[in-house]
């Protein structure tokens, strides 16, 4: 059996334990999980990898790319192609991309344009859908995108005024139709409004270089929109999934939310929780430019708060929200920080940054590692137990870990399609030794052996519907009767 592989002497790490067990994949998927002390007998011809050592875990899921992202007048550097590749030399094997729309482009459209953009990728992916405008056409176009085309959750930006900003009123038509899809709405959370008008202020103040982007973008006005869409989402009876949830003020919407027994969800990017503010007082301006990504990286205290939401599970997910423009690009923002393309490197990275910070630390545990690189995401898009497992039947998606491999992580070396890297210099130890997307090694020892297209769209199917209903169900039995400030009305005489 040419297409068989043994992967023996490993431990199996998932979301819930850690045993000593051999596997065998067959074609793209696992087909035996041995026991704990048997041997697994390799089929004639099957490869065997020696995975003793080391740890054998769901291949990750970074919920969060912008791969070739026509954004800011320019285009990230990193395609589908290159920037799958670069995942799996981290141990990533399924990124969720996002398809969005100009204002008044028509949803589909923009989705079957992704689509063909992605036809390149060398491992699996989803797509999100953000809404950035809204009419009956985007109410059906949601329809269609649920039913015909695995599409279940919908992004939308409460950012970037006069481009892909949604106000109030998209926020609520479209949370009220994905709710009835039963799919999951996801958001930038930052007040599009109060970024404008400091950017404004900020600029005619005098500062035109990057320390002006945190300026414009303090933590309370992430604070103050992500509490104005859990709101939202919990008058409506919807879920709602926080991407990149960067500071104390938003973490604290969530935790709220969460306490009450609200269904929130909310991501931390892997750089968020090791990378300060103090980027921006680099007197390099290319340095300082390169970590111009929104939210921005945040004041030190805010690490902790963001681990601490990890640890206590208020935060579910890890991304990188990759997405990447090199230094050339960086410098249109040359004299006027408003204009430098925002985002970051980060998807080879993700996985060694949290295992090295977090694993070895003691912050997080082996299991606990997978579910926020993987499983748990695999869980709130509803593509588990395909993906996000080590299971007989799921495809065969796993990355071999080496936990005493050591790894200084650097532009001069990395796969990412981009010419610095916001974590240069960094030593990192526990890294992959081979990542296999659906069965075949794609990563081993260092050296990247992935396909143009051999990647796949994942279909994602809705969750039922009955996420909108109980909501509404439980917030309408918890909704607390106003009190009544009127005076009674007179008695009829
Ligand atoms: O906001 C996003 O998520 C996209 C446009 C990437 N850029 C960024 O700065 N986060
Ligand atoms: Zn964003
Ligand atoms: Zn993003």
């Amino acid at each position: 059996m040419t297409d068989a592989i043994v992967i023996r002497g490993g431990t199996v790490v998932t979301a819930d334990d850690e045993r000593r067990a051999d596997l065998l994949i067959v074609g793209e998927t696992i087909a035996a999980i041995a026991e704990e002390d048997e041997t697994l007998d390799a089929p004639g011809g099957a490869r065997v990898i020696d995975a003793s050592g080391a740890f054998v875990m769901p291949g990750g899921i970074d919920p969060h790319t912008h791969m070739e992202l026509p954004f800011m007048g320019t285009v990230a550097s990193e395609d589908f192609f290159t920037g799958t590749s670069a995942a799996a030399a981290g141990g990533t094997t399924m990124a969720i991309d996002f398809v969005i729309p100009d204002p008044q482009e028509p949803l589909l459209a923009a989705f079957h344009k992704w689509r063909g953009w992605a036809e390149k990728a060398a491992c699996d992916y989803g797509l999100h859908v953000a809404v950035t405008w809204w009419d009956k056409s985007v109410h059906d176009d949601m329809g269609t995108l649920t039913r015909e085309h695995g599409v279940n959750s919908f992004k939308h930006f409460m950012a970037y005024k006069g481009a892909i900003m949604c106000d109030d009123e998209v926020l609520i038509n479209s949370f009220r139709r994905a709710g009835d899809l039963g799919a999951l709405c996801t958001v930038h959370a930052e007040n599009g409004e109060l970024v404008w008008a400091l950017q404004q202020a900020v600029f005619e103040a005098g500062i035109t270089g990057p320390e002006g982007h945190p300026l414009s973008r303090p933590p309370e006005v992430e604070g103050e929109a992500a509490n104005r869409v859990i709101r939202i989402a919990e008058v409506l009876g919807v879920p709602v999934y926080l991407v990149h949830t960067s500071c104390i003020d938003a973490l604290e919407a969530v935790t709220r939310a969460r306490l009450e027994g609200q269904r929130v969800f909310a991501e931390v990017l892997a750089q968020h929780l090791v990378i300060d503010d103090s980027v921006y007082r680099d007197p390099d301006w290319d340095k300082a430019a390169h970590h111009v990504m929104s939210p921005p990286f945040r004041p030190k205290h805010h690490q902790d708060a963001l681990w601490a939401g990890l640890q206590s599970g208020m935060l579910q997910t890890t991304a990188t929200d990759h997405c990447c423009f090199c230094t050339p690009q960086k410098r249109m923002g040359l004299g006027d920080f408003r204009k430098i393309p925002n985002g970051t490197n980060g998807i080879e990275d993700r996985m060694a940054v949290l295992w090295h910070h977090g694993v070895r630390t003691g912050k997080l545990t082996a299991s606990e590692f997978v579910a926020a690189t993987s499983t748990n995401a695999a869980k709130i898009f509803n593509i588990y137990p395909q993906k996000g497992s080590v299971r007989v039947g799921a495809d065969a998606d796993l990355v071999i870990w080496d936990p005493s491999k050591r790894r200084t992580i650097s532009a001069k070396t990395h796969n990412q399609n981009i010419d610095f890297s916001i974590y240069e210099g960094m030593e990192v130890i526990g890294n992959p030794a081979f990542t296999l997307s659906r069965g075949r090694v794609v990563y081993e020892d260092g050296e990247l052996k992935t396909t143009r297209g051999a990647g796949r769209y994942v279909e994602r199917p809705c969750h039922a519907t009955y996420w909108a209903a109980q909501n509404l169900r439980n917030d309408l039995a918890r909704v607390r009767p106003v009190e009544r400030v009127l005076p009674e009305p007179e008695q009829e005489g």
